[in-house]
């Protein structure tokens, strides 16, 4: 019954009605688009379809010659400038060592006592969801003043912090675009960062992506026959999403490679970026990491599968608590 009614739109439109209050942020950018629906209705790609979509500052030019002039950038020691430089070209970057075993120690014990104290739970089986709204500790290491330094230099615009996604072991997650689930338009206005919170090992199912893969066409509701109508959601499956982007993988003759990381790096990468999680090939072996989805403050935020706009989230932690 509950999964008939979920593909329905209405069901969300009630459910974004009663948390207006994180969606009213959006109502200068409806009209900003010329969109003729109430702000808390479904919004999907389809509402953007005739609006071109501008490119962020190092989409539309190349970083390695654009980057070095941007004074956020002057400010960097060598080692981050480095791995910087490349972002345009490969739609990632590895920050080696960017934190501290001790911040990374404080991050292990916090998540253990939120699971041990019953305060998360494990969600799609290997996920822990929205840690960051249980904890300042695991907020502020998500806020990290230097760290949004850098994705706002990426992005040439400010970021807030969105979700967050604490692992255990390996997600085996397939290849996939986040533009899927946390859309924007503009296109390319999310940004994510991954942080290994301990020595991983190829056995424990590593974190995977396609370099370049950022520059394709971001796959949409429509280029998989989910568009839906007026009522209903689409009614492809998410596995047919994956099927689809797995065939253009193919057919493109993208090159993978493995992020095998140590305690403390960070793998930041672009919005459309496919990326997912490696076979777990030691079912004996951990693989803790935490993810962070962030939004430009600038772009009109959505799901695209659902076609719900995303509700604004938290600005400091005090926010909607
Ligand atoms: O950590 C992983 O294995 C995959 C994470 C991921 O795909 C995501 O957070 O979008």
């Amino acid at each position: 019954m509950l999964e008939i009614l979920k593909t329905f739109k209405f069901p969300y439109t009630l459910y974004n009605f009663f948390k207006k209050h994180q969606l009213e942020h959006n109502i200068p950018l409806f009209n900003k688009y010329g969109l003729k629906k109430s702000y808390y209705s479904s919004v999907s790609s389809a509402d953007f379809r005739s609006i071109e979509s501008p490119k962020n500052i190092y989409d539309a030019q190349d970083s390695r010659s654009a980057m070095p002039s941007n004074p956020a950038f002057e400010a960097l020691d060598n080692q981050l400038k480095n791995e910087l430089l490349p972002w345009s070209e490969k739609g990632y970057a590895i920050l080696k060592g960017f934190f501290s075993a001790e911040e990374i120690d404080a991050v292990n014990q916090e998540i253990q006592s939120l699971v041990d104290t019953k305060q998360v739970k494990f969600k799609y089986r290997t996920k822990i969801m929205f840690a960051i709204d249980k904890s300042k500790l695991l907020f502020d290491f998500g806020t990290n003043k230097k760290l949004l330094s850098v994705l706002d230099l990426l992005l040439g615009k400010k970021v807030e912090l969105f979700q967050s996604i604490n692992f255990f072991v390996g997600s085996q997650q397939r290849s996939h675009s986040d533009s899927i689930h946390m859309t924007t338009f503009p296109y390319g206005n999310m940004i994510a960062v991954w942080v290994a919170l301990e020595d991983i090992t190829a056995e424990s199912g590593p974190l995977h992506y396609y370099p370049g893969s950022h520059t394709m066409p971001y796959i949409m509701n429509h280029d998989y026959d989910n568009v839906g109508t007026e009522t209903r959601l689409g009614k492809k499956t998410y596995s047919d999403y994956e099927d689809h982007l797995e065939r253009i993988i193919k057919a493109k003759g993208l090159k993978k490679e493995v992020f095998v990381a140590k305690k403390g790096d960070v793998f930041i990468w672009h919005a459309n970026l496919i990326h997912g999680g490696e076979k777990v090939i030691d079912p004996k072996s951990t693989r803790k990491s935490m993810v962070f989805h962030f939004y430009t403050t600038d772009a009109f935020c959505f799901h695209e599968i659902t076609q719900r706009p995303s509700l604004k989230h938290r600005i400091t932690f005090a926010d909607y608590s």
